[in-house]
Protein backbone atom coordinates (compact mmCIF):
# COMPACT_ATOMS: atom_id res chain seq x y z
CA UNK A 1 0.00 0.00 0.00
CA UNK A 2 1.39 3.32 -0.72
CA UNK A 3 -0.05 6.52 0.05
CA UNK A 4 0.94 10.19 0.73
CA UNK A 5 0.88 11.68 3.94
CA UNK A 6 1.96 15.00 5.44
CA UNK A 7 3.36 15.71 8.67
CA UNK A 8 5.09 19.01 9.57
CA UNK A 9 5.20 20.23 6.20
CA UNK A 10 7.43 17.58 4.42
CA UNK A 11 5.90 14.84 2.56
CA UNK A 12 6.48 11.44 3.13
CA UNK A 13 5.99 7.81 1.38
CA UNK A 14 4.26 5.46 3.87
CA UNK A 15 6.58 2.55 4.29
CA UNK A 16 6.44 0.04 6.80
CA UNK A 17 5.71 2.04 10.26
CA UNK A 18 9.30 1.19 11.98
CA UNK A 19 11.01 2.93 9.06
CA UNK A 20 8.35 5.28 9.26
CA UNK A 21 8.94 6.68 12.85
CA UNK A 22 13.04 6.12 12.14
CA UNK A 23 12.37 8.83 9.47
CA UNK A 24 10.02 11.17 11.82
CA UNK A 25 11.81 11.18 14.38
CA UNK A 26 15.03 12.17 13.08
CA UNK A 27 13.73 15.43 12.16
CA UNK A 28 11.54 15.61 15.94
CA UNK A 29 13.65 13.99 18.17
CA UNK A 30 17.62 14.87 17.15
CA UNK A 31 18.48 12.80 20.86
CA UNK A 32 16.27 9.65 20.09
CA UNK A 33 18.52 6.58 19.22
CA UNK A 34 17.41 3.48 17.15
CA UNK A 35 17.05 1.25 20.08
CA UNK A 36 14.68 4.33 21.89
CA UNK A 37 12.57 4.58 18.61
CA UNK A 38 12.28 0.69 18.48
CA UNK A 39 10.77 0.74 22.01
CA UNK A 40 9.05 3.74 21.44
CA UNK A 41 7.46 2.13 18.17
CA UNK A 42 5.59 -0.89 20.73
CA UNK A 43 4.38 2.04 23.02
CA UNK A 44 0.91 3.67 22.98
CA UNK A 45 -0.33 6.46 21.99
CA UNK A 46 -1.67 9.14 24.27
CA UNK A 47 -4.56 11.43 24.31
CA UNK A 48 -5.60 13.93 26.89
CA UNK A 49 -8.95 15.64 26.83
CA UNK A 50 -8.67 18.46 29.09
CA UNK A 51 -11.60 20.99 29.59
CA UNK A 52 -11.75 23.50 31.83
CA UNK A 53 -14.44 23.89 34.89
CA UNK A 54 -16.20 21.03 34.20
CA UNK A 55 -18.01 19.16 37.00
CA UNK A 56 -18.61 15.98 37.86
CA UNK A 57 -22.29 16.75 38.25
CA UNK A 58 -22.28 17.81 34.99
CA UNK A 59 -21.79 14.13 33.21
CA UNK A 60 -25.39 13.47 34.34
CA UNK A 61 -26.59 15.71 32.28
CA UNK A 62 -24.22 14.57 29.40
CA UNK A 63 -25.23 10.62 27.57
CA UNK A 64 -23.26 11.41 24.55
CA UNK A 65 -20.23 12.42 26.19
CA UNK A 66 -20.85 9.22 28.78
CA UNK A 67 -20.86 7.23 25.57
CA UNK A 68 -17.61 8.59 24.42
CA UNK A 69 -16.08 8.22 27.48
CA UNK A 70 -17.19 6.74 30.80
CA UNK A 71 -19.22 3.89 29.16
CA UNK A 72 -15.57 3.13 27.34
CA UNK A 73 -13.25 3.49 29.92
CA UNK A 74 -12.44 3.35 33.31
CA UNK A 75 -13.89 6.14 35.63
CA UNK A 76 -11.81 7.21 38.60
CA UNK A 77 -13.10 10.25 41.24
CA UNK A 78 -9.44 12.60 41.15
CA UNK A 79 -8.68 14.81 43.21
CA UNK A 80 -7.43 18.26 42.51
CA UNK A 81 -6.08 19.66 45.19
CA UNK A 82 -5.18 23.15 44.27
CA UNK A 83 -8.96 23.92 42.55
CA UNK A 84 -8.14 26.74 40.30
CA UNK A 85 -7.32 26.70 36.64
CA UNK A 86 -3.31 27.70 36.51
CA UNK A 87 -2.20 25.53 39.71
CA UNK A 88 -4.20 22.40 38.41
CA UNK A 89 -2.56 23.17 35.20
CA UNK A 90 0.43 23.31 36.69
CA UNK A 91 0.63 20.16 38.88
CA UNK A 92 -0.41 18.07 35.72
CA UNK A 93 2.66 18.90 33.58
CA UNK A 94 4.97 19.09 36.41
CA UNK A 95 3.51 15.67 38.34
CA UNK A 96 4.02 18.09 41.35
CA UNK A 97 1.82 19.64 44.12
CA UNK A 98 1.86 23.55 43.95
CA UNK A 99 3.51 24.01 46.96
CA UNK A 100 6.44 22.45 44.57
CA UNK A 101 5.92 23.90 41.60
CA UNK A 102 5.07 27.17 42.57
CA UNK A 103 2.52 28.59 40.23
CA UNK A 104 0.14 29.55 43.63
CA UNK A 105 -2.44 31.21 41.48
CA UNK A 106 -3.66 32.71 38.41
CA UNK A 107 -2.40 36.14 38.23
CA UNK A 108 1.26 37.16 37.63
CA UNK A 109 1.78 37.88 41.26
CA UNK A 110 1.82 34.56 42.57
CA UNK A 111 1.23 32.27 39.64
CA UNK A 112 -0.04 31.57 35.80
CA UNK A 113 2.54 31.62 32.93
CA UNK A 114 4.96 33.31 34.42
CA UNK A 115 5.69 31.39 37.35
CA UNK A 116 5.30 28.44 34.41
CA UNK A 117 7.63 29.58 31.68
CA UNK A 118 11.08 28.85 34.03
CA UNK A 119 9.54 25.56 34.07
CA UNK A 120 8.96 24.97 30.76
CA UNK A 121 12.18 22.81 29.55
CA UNK A 122 11.39 20.42 31.87
CA UNK A 123 7.64 19.70 31.67
CA UNK A 124 5.55 16.82 30.77
CA UNK A 125 5.96 17.29 27.24
CA UNK A 126 10.14 17.44 27.60
CA UNK A 127 9.91 13.32 29.09
CA UNK A 128 8.16 12.59 26.77
CA UNK A 129 9.57 14.24 23.69
CA UNK A 130 12.97 13.08 24.66
CA UNK A 131 11.75 9.27 24.35
CA UNK A 132 10.35 9.88 20.69
CA UNK A 133 6.90 10.60 21.15
CA UNK A 134 5.27 13.30 18.68
CA UNK A 135 3.64 15.84 21.10
CA UNK A 136 0.77 18.20 20.52
CA UNK A 137 -1.26 20.84 22.15
CA UNK A 138 -4.52 22.26 20.98
CA UNK A 139 -6.40 25.00 23.41
CA UNK A 140 -6.45 26.82 26.74
CA UNK A 141 -2.35 26.32 28.06
CA UNK A 142 -2.40 28.26 31.51
CA UNK A 143 -3.80 31.75 32.78
CA UNK A 144 -2.04 34.45 31.26
CA UNK A 145 -0.24 32.53 28.63
CA UNK A 146 -0.08 34.88 25.58
CA UNK A 147 1.26 37.98 26.24
CA UNK A 148 4.29 37.20 24.51
CA UNK A 149 1.72 35.81 21.06
CA UNK A 150 4.15 33.94 19.57
CA UNK A 151 6.34 32.26 22.78
CA UNK A 152 6.10 28.63 21.80
CA UNK A 153 6.91 26.22 24.56
CA UNK A 154 9.83 23.89 24.19
CA UNK A 155 9.10 20.19 23.59
CA UNK A 156 5.61 20.65 21.70
CA UNK A 157 5.82 19.51 17.84
CA UNK A 158 2.43 20.90 17.07
CA UNK A 159 1.31 24.00 19.54
CA UNK A 160 -1.63 25.17 18.80
CA UNK A 161 -2.62 27.35 21.63
CA UNK A 162 -5.31 30.40 22.50
CA UNK A 163 -4.23 33.65 22.89
CA UNK A 164 -4.77 36.61 24.74
CA UNK A 165 -6.78 38.42 24.53
CA UNK A 166 -8.52 36.99 21.98
CA UNK A 167 -8.41 33.65 23.36
CA UNK A 168 -11.83 34.74 25.28
CA UNK A 169 -14.34 35.17 22.67
CA UNK A 170 -16.17 32.06 21.32
CA UNK A 171 -16.22 32.93 18.11
CA UNK A 172 -13.18 35.47 17.69
CA UNK A 173 -9.88 34.37 19.02
CA UNK A 174 -6.58 33.89 18.17
CA UNK A 175 -4.18 30.59 18.46
CA UNK A 176 -0.43 30.39 18.00
CA UNK A 177 0.15 28.13 15.52
CA UNK A 178 3.74 26.88 16.03
CA UNK A 179 4.58 30.53 16.51
CA UNK A 180 2.18 31.93 13.94
CA UNK A 181 -0.71 34.03 15.13
CA UNK A 182 -3.85 33.08 13.51
CA UNK A 183 -6.66 35.00 13.77
CA UNK A 184 -10.11 33.02 13.49
CA UNK A 185 -13.53 34.16 13.24
CA UNK A 186 -16.93 33.01 13.03
CA UNK A 187 -16.05 29.48 13.80
CA UNK A 188 -16.92 28.18 17.16
CA UNK A 189 -13.66 28.36 19.05
CA UNK A 190 -13.98 24.37 20.43
CA UNK A 191 -14.62 23.36 16.79
CA UNK A 192 -11.52 24.60 15.62
CA UNK A 193 -9.53 23.64 18.09
CA UNK A 194 -11.21 19.72 17.99
CA UNK A 195 -10.31 20.10 14.41
CA UNK A 196 -6.46 20.93 15.21
CA UNK A 197 -6.09 17.85 17.50
CA UNK A 198 -8.25 14.94 15.06
CA UNK A 199 -5.80 16.44 12.27
CA UNK A 200 -2.70 15.86 14.35
CA UNK A 201 -3.75 12.47 15.95
CA UNK A 202 -4.87 11.39 11.96
CA UNK A 203 -0.95 11.62 10.45
CA UNK A 204 1.47 12.17 13.46
CA UNK A 205 4.00 9.25 13.66
CA UNK A 206 3.30 7.10 16.85
CA UNK A 207 3.68 6.95 19.43
CA UNK A 208 2.38 10.05 20.44
CA UNK A 209 1.07 12.54 22.88
CA UNK A 210 -1.78 14.68 22.45
CA UNK A 211 -3.58 17.36 24.31
CA UNK A 212 -6.76 18.28 23.42
CA UNK A 213 -7.66 21.22 26.25
CA UNK A 214 -10.63 23.32 25.01
CA UNK A 215 -12.35 26.56 27.38
CA UNK A 216 -14.75 25.04 27.92
CA UNK A 217 -17.65 25.26 29.75
CA UNK A 218 -15.45 27.93 31.45
CA UNK A 219 -16.43 31.45 30.93
CA UNK A 220 -17.70 33.50 29.43
CA UNK A 221 -20.63 31.02 28.71
CA UNK A 222 -21.48 30.84 24.81
CA UNK A 223 -22.62 28.13 23.00
CA UNK A 224 -22.07 27.61 19.98
CA UNK A 225 -24.97 28.23 17.74
CA UNK A 226 -26.02 25.00 17.02
CA UNK A 227 -26.25 24.24 20.61
CA UNK A 228 -27.33 27.41 21.91
CA UNK A 229 -30.74 26.51 23.20
CA UNK A 230 -30.62 22.99 23.21
CA UNK A 231 -30.69 22.52 27.04
CA UNK A 232 -33.15 25.66 27.43
CA UNK A 233 -36.17 22.52 28.64
CA UNK A 234 -33.67 21.05 31.12
CA UNK A 235 -34.68 20.34 34.90
CA UNK A 236 -32.05 21.04 36.99
CA UNK A 237 -31.33 18.69 39.77
CA UNK A 238 -30.43 19.35 43.16
CA UNK A 239 -28.20 18.52 45.36
CA UNK A 240 -28.97 18.09 49.08
CA UNK A 241 -26.25 20.66 49.58
CA UNK A 242 -27.80 23.12 46.85
CA UNK A 243 -28.29 26.46 48.99
CA UNK A 244 -27.55 24.63 52.55
CA UNK A 245 -30.08 25.81 54.69
CA UNK A 246 -27.65 25.43 58.27
CA UNK A 247 -24.60 26.66 57.24
CA UNK A 248 -23.75 27.43 61.57
CA UNK A 249 -20.89 24.50 60.63
CA UNK A 250 -18.97 26.99 57.75
CA UNK A 251 -16.77 29.33 58.72
CA UNK A 252 -17.97 32.55 57.01
CA UNK A 253 -20.53 31.40 55.00
CA UNK A 254 -22.61 33.49 52.23
CA UNK A 255 -25.98 34.69 52.53
CA UNK A 256 -29.03 32.32 51.28
CA UNK A 257 -29.20 32.51 47.74
CA UNK A 258 -32.62 33.96 46.53
CA UNK A 259 -35.18 33.13 43.51
CA UNK A 260 -32.79 35.19 40.72
CA UNK A 261 -29.58 33.82 41.81
CA UNK A 262 -31.26 30.65 41.68
CA UNK A 263 -32.40 31.08 37.87
CA UNK A 264 -28.91 32.91 37.15
CA UNK A 265 -27.15 29.50 38.57
CA UNK A 266 -29.77 27.49 36.52
CA UNK A 267 -29.75 29.60 33.35
CA UNK A 268 -25.91 29.24 33.95
CA UNK A 269 -25.53 25.66 33.64
CA UNK A 270 -27.71 25.21 30.74
CA UNK A 271 -25.36 27.05 29.19
CA UNK A 272 -22.30 24.95 30.52
CA UNK A 273 -23.79 21.60 29.18
CA UNK A 274 -25.01 23.51 25.67
CA UNK A 275 -20.98 24.24 25.55
CA UNK A 276 -19.99 20.58 26.21
CA UNK A 277 -21.81 19.46 23.57
CA UNK A 278 -19.20 20.67 21.35
CA UNK A 279 -16.50 18.96 23.02
CA UNK A 280 -18.55 15.78 22.95
CA UNK A 281 -18.61 16.67 18.99
CA UNK A 282 -14.67 17.11 19.24
CA UNK A 283 -14.02 14.19 21.16
CA UNK A 284 -16.10 12.19 18.69
CA UNK A 285 -13.96 13.32 15.80
CA UNK A 286 -10.54 12.61 17.43
CA UNK A 287 -11.70 9.46 18.17
CA UNK A 288 -13.25 9.01 14.45
CA UNK A 289 -9.30 9.49 13.45
CA UNK A 290 -8.09 6.99 15.18
CA UNK A 291 -10.36 4.70 14.32
CA UNK A 292 -10.00 5.67 10.84
CA UNK A 293 -6.14 4.99 11.16
CA UNK A 294 -6.86 1.70 12.68
CA UNK A 295 -4.69 2.69 16.31
CA UNK A 296 -7.37 3.11 18.77
CA UNK A 297 -6.68 0.13 20.31
CA UNK A 298 -3.18 1.28 21.10
CA UNK A 299 -4.32 4.36 21.92
CA UNK A 300 -5.29 5.65 25.84
CA UNK A 301 -7.70 8.24 25.72
CA UNK A 302 -7.81 10.17 29.17
CA UNK A 303 -10.77 12.74 29.99
CA UNK A 304 -10.62 15.31 32.33
CA UNK A 305 -10.87 18.88 33.70
CA UNK A 306 -8.71 20.92 35.71
CA UNK A 307 -10.99 21.62 38.48
CA UNK A 308 -14.65 21.04 39.29
CA UNK A 309 -17.26 23.94 39.98
CA UNK A 310 -20.08 25.25 42.43
CA UNK A 311 -23.22 25.86 41.03
CA UNK A 312 -25.00 27.18 44.40
CA UNK A 313 -24.19 24.04 46.52
CA UNK A 314 -23.36 25.14 50.30
CA UNK A 315 -24.63 28.48 48.62
CA UNK A 316 -21.68 29.38 46.94
CA UNK A 317 -23.27 30.26 43.39
CA UNK A 318 -20.21 29.81 40.77
CA UNK A 319 -16.37 29.28 40.95
CA UNK A 320 -14.24 26.94 42.13
CA UNK A 321 -10.89 27.48 44.56
CA UNK A 322 -13.04 26.42 47.74
CA UNK A 323 -12.46 23.12 49.21
CA UNK A 324 -15.68 21.33 49.01
CA UNK A 325 -16.32 17.96 47.12
CA UNK A 326 -17.70 20.08 43.94
CA UNK A 327 -15.12 22.05 43.51
CA UNK A 328 -11.93 19.72 44.04
CA UNK A 329 -13.08 16.28 42.88
CA UNK A 330 -12.93 15.72 39.00
CA UNK A 331 -14.09 12.71 36.85
CA UNK A 332 -10.86 11.09 34.72
CA UNK A 333 -12.15 8.74 32.29
CA UNK A 334 -9.65 6.20 30.78
CA UNK A 335 -10.08 4.05 27.61
CA UNK A 336 -7.43 1.93 26.14
CA UNK A 337 -5.47 -0.89 25.29
CA UNK A 338 -6.98 -4.01 28.27
CA UNK A 339 -9.43 -1.42 30.46
CA UNK A 340 -12.83 -2.88 31.25
CA UNK A 341 -15.74 -0.45 29.42
CA UNK A 342 -18.13 1.05 31.86
CA UNK A 343 -15.45 -0.44 35.20
CA UNK A 344 -15.19 2.16 38.29
CA UNK A 345 -12.22 2.21 40.52
CA UNK A 346 -12.51 3.62 44.11
CA UNK A 347 -9.04 4.66 44.16
CA UNK A 348 -8.07 8.15 45.53
CA UNK A 349 -6.35 9.55 42.63
CA UNK A 350 -5.26 13.00 42.50
CA UNK A 351 -4.10 15.18 39.39
CA UNK A 352 -0.50 15.76 40.13
CA UNK A 353 -0.64 11.59 39.76
CA UNK A 354 -1.05 12.24 35.39
CA UNK A 355 2.28 13.40 34.57
CA UNK A 356 3.65 10.43 36.09
CA UNK A 357 1.32 7.83 34.47
CA UNK A 358 1.95 8.98 31.11
CA UNK A 359 5.48 8.69 32.07
CA UNK A 360 4.38 4.84 33.34
CA UNK A 361 2.48 4.58 29.74
CA UNK A 362 5.75 5.43 27.80
CA UNK A 363 8.37 4.05 29.61
CA UNK A 364 9.90 6.92 30.44
CA UNK A 365 11.78 7.68 34.12
CA UNK A 366 10.21 10.45 35.86
CA UNK A 367 12.02 13.21 37.67
CA UNK A 368 12.71 12.99 41.07
CA UNK A 369 11.09 15.96 41.75
CA UNK A 370 7.68 14.11 40.72
CA UNK A 371 5.55 14.11 43.69
CA UNK A 372 2.30 12.31 42.34
CA UNK A 373 2.24 8.58 41.46
CA UNK A 374 1.20 6.21 38.28
CA UNK A 375 -2.13 4.93 38.02
CA UNK A 376 -0.94 3.03 35.06
CA UNK A 377 -1.47 -0.22 36.74
CA UNK A 378 -4.71 0.70 38.45
CA UNK A 379 -5.96 1.35 34.75
CA UNK A 380 -6.59 -2.89 34.59
CA UNK A 381 -5.96 -4.11 38.06
CA UNK A 382 -7.88 -3.55 41.27
CA UNK A 383 -4.79 -4.02 43.12
CA UNK A 384 -4.00 -1.63 45.87
CA UNK A 385 -2.23 2.12 45.23
CA UNK A 386 -1.51 2.42 49.12
CA UNK A 387 -2.00 5.65 49.13
CA UNK A 388 -4.32 6.89 51.62
CA UNK A 389 -4.55 10.77 51.95
CA UNK A 390 -3.50 13.24 49.29
CA UNK A 391 -2.90 16.94 50.23
CA UNK A 392 -5.28 19.85 49.93
CA UNK A 393 -3.78 23.56 49.28
CA UNK A 394 -4.87 26.48 48.15
CA UNK A 395 -3.67 30.28 47.92
CA UNK A 396 -5.33 34.24 47.97
CA UNK A 397 -4.30 36.18 45.54
CA UNK A 398 -1.88 38.25 47.71
CA UNK A 399 -2.15 36.99 51.51
CA UNK A 400 -0.50 33.01 51.44
CA UNK A 401 -2.30 30.39 52.33
CA UNK A 402 -6.20 30.41 52.43
CA UNK A 403 -6.99 26.77 53.40
CA UNK A 404 -5.37 23.51 53.32
CA UNK A 405 -6.80 19.92 54.37
CA UNK A 406 -6.47 16.31 54.35
CA UNK A 407 -8.26 14.27 51.78
CA UNK A 408 -8.89 10.19 52.17
CA UNK A 409 -11.19 8.03 50.73
CA UNK A 410 -13.85 8.20 53.22
CA UNK A 411 -13.45 12.27 53.75
CA UNK A 412 -12.08 15.25 54.55
CA UNK A 413 -10.36 17.75 57.30
CA UNK A 414 -9.75 20.85 56.45
CA UNK A 415 -7.89 24.10 57.91
CA UNK A 416 -8.75 27.56 57.52
CA UNK A 417 -5.94 29.51 57.91
CA UNK A 418 -6.85 31.72 60.71
CA UNK A 419 -9.92 30.10 61.39
CA UNK A 420 -11.13 27.02 62.20
CA UNK A 421 -11.18 22.46 61.18
CA UNK A 422 -13.74 21.51 58.93
CA UNK A 423 -13.99 17.66 58.72
CA UNK A 424 -16.54 15.99 57.27
CA UNK A 425 -16.45 11.68 56.75
CA UNK A 426 -17.96 11.07 53.33
CA UNK A 427 -19.01 7.52 54.61
CA UNK A 428 -22.43 9.25 56.48
CA UNK A 429 -21.98 12.73 55.21
CA UNK A 430 -21.38 12.60 51.49
CA UNK A 431 -22.94 15.93 51.11
CA UNK A 432 -20.65 17.50 53.60
CA UNK A 433 -23.75 19.04 55.19
CA UNK A 434 -22.58 18.74 58.58
CA UNK A 435 -18.92 19.65 59.66
CA UNK A 436 -16.66 18.27 62.87
CA UNK A 437 -13.95 19.80 63.94
CA UNK A 438 -11.48 17.30 63.44
CA UNK A 439 -7.65 17.92 61.66
CA UNK A 440 -4.43 16.30 62.51
CA UNK A 441 -2.52 19.46 62.40
CA UNK A 442 0.71 17.75 62.34
CA UNK A 443 0.24 14.83 59.55
CA UNK A 444 -1.44 18.31 57.33
CA UNK A 445 2.22 20.58 58.10
CA UNK A 446 4.18 17.75 56.81
CA UNK A 447 2.28 16.84 54.01
CA UNK A 448 2.23 20.63 52.77
CA UNK A 449 5.91 20.90 53.21
CA UNK A 450 6.71 17.35 51.36
CA UNK A 451 8.43 16.99 48.40
CA UNK A 452 9.11 13.91 45.65
CA UNK A 453 9.26 10.57 47.70
CA UNK A 454 8.15 12.16 51.36
CA UNK A 455 5.21 12.99 49.55
CA UNK A 456 4.19 9.34 48.29
CA UNK A 457 5.65 8.27 51.67
CA UNK A 458 3.40 10.70 53.23
CA UNK A 459 0.44 10.09 51.28
CA UNK A 460 0.92 6.26 52.25
CA UNK A 461 1.07 6.16 55.68
CA UNK A 462 4.55 4.89 55.44
CA UNK A 463 7.93 6.37 57.77
CA UNK A 464 4.86 8.59 60.20
CA UNK A 465 5.44 7.11 63.63
CA UNK A 466 2.21 6.57 65.81
CA UNK A 467 1.99 8.87 68.21
CA UNK A 468 0.07 7.23 70.48
CA UNK A 469 -2.20 4.70 71.36
CA UNK A 470 -5.30 4.87 70.75
CA UNK A 471 -7.74 3.54 74.04
CA UNK A 472 -10.47 1.44 72.91
CA UNK A 473 -9.78 -1.67 71.04
CA UNK A 474 -12.45 -0.45 68.20
CA UNK A 475 -9.90 2.22 67.71
CA UNK A 476 -6.77 1.52 65.52
CA UNK A 477 -3.66 3.35 66.22
CA UNK A 478 -3.26 4.53 62.66
CA UNK A 479 -0.42 6.28 61.29
CA UNK A 480 -0.16 10.08 61.54
CA UNK A 481 -3.20 9.76 63.62
CA UNK A 482 -3.58 10.78 67.68
CA UNK A 483 -5.14 10.00 70.25
CA UNK A 484 -8.84 10.15 71.17
CA UNK A 485 -11.54 11.96 69.36
CA UNK A 486 -8.52 12.84 66.33
CA UNK A 487 -8.00 8.88 66.57
CA UNK A 488 -11.53 8.17 66.16
CA UNK A 489 -12.06 10.80 63.47
CA UNK A 490 -8.79 9.40 61.60
CA UNK A 491 -9.96 5.89 61.72
CA UNK A 492 -13.32 6.72 60.41
CA UNK A 493 -11.48 8.52 57.44
CA UNK A 494 -9.82 5.71 55.84
CA UNK A 495 -10.77 3.92 52.60
CA1 LIG B 1 -10.49 25.79 35.30
CA1 LIG C 1 -24.70 22.50 57.46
Amino acid sequence: MVAKRRWAGINHTIVPRLLLALLLLSTVAATATAADVVAADARPNIVLVLTDDFATSDLAYLPSLRALTSERGRTFRMIVPSPRCAPSRASILTGQYAHNHGVLGNAPRTGGWEHLKPLEPELLPCWLRAAGYATHYSGKYINGYGRIPRHVPPCWNDWQALTKPHGDARYAFAVNANGTVESHSGRYQTDVLAEKTAAFVAQAPEPFFAVFAPFAPHSPWRASDAYTGTMSGLEIRRAPSFNESDVSDKWQPPALLDADAIAEIDARTRVRLEMMRSVEDGIAQIRAALDARGIAGETYVFFTSDNGFMSGEHRIAVGKGVPYREATEVPLVVSGPGITPGSVSQHLVANHDLAPTFAALAGVRVPASVDGRSIAELLTDDGTSGRRRVLLEHWSRTKGPLWKGLRTGRGVQIEWIGGPWESYDHGIDPYELSAGTDGDADLLQRLATCAGRTCRRLERGRGIPPRATCRARTEVPLLGGGVGRACRATQAMLP
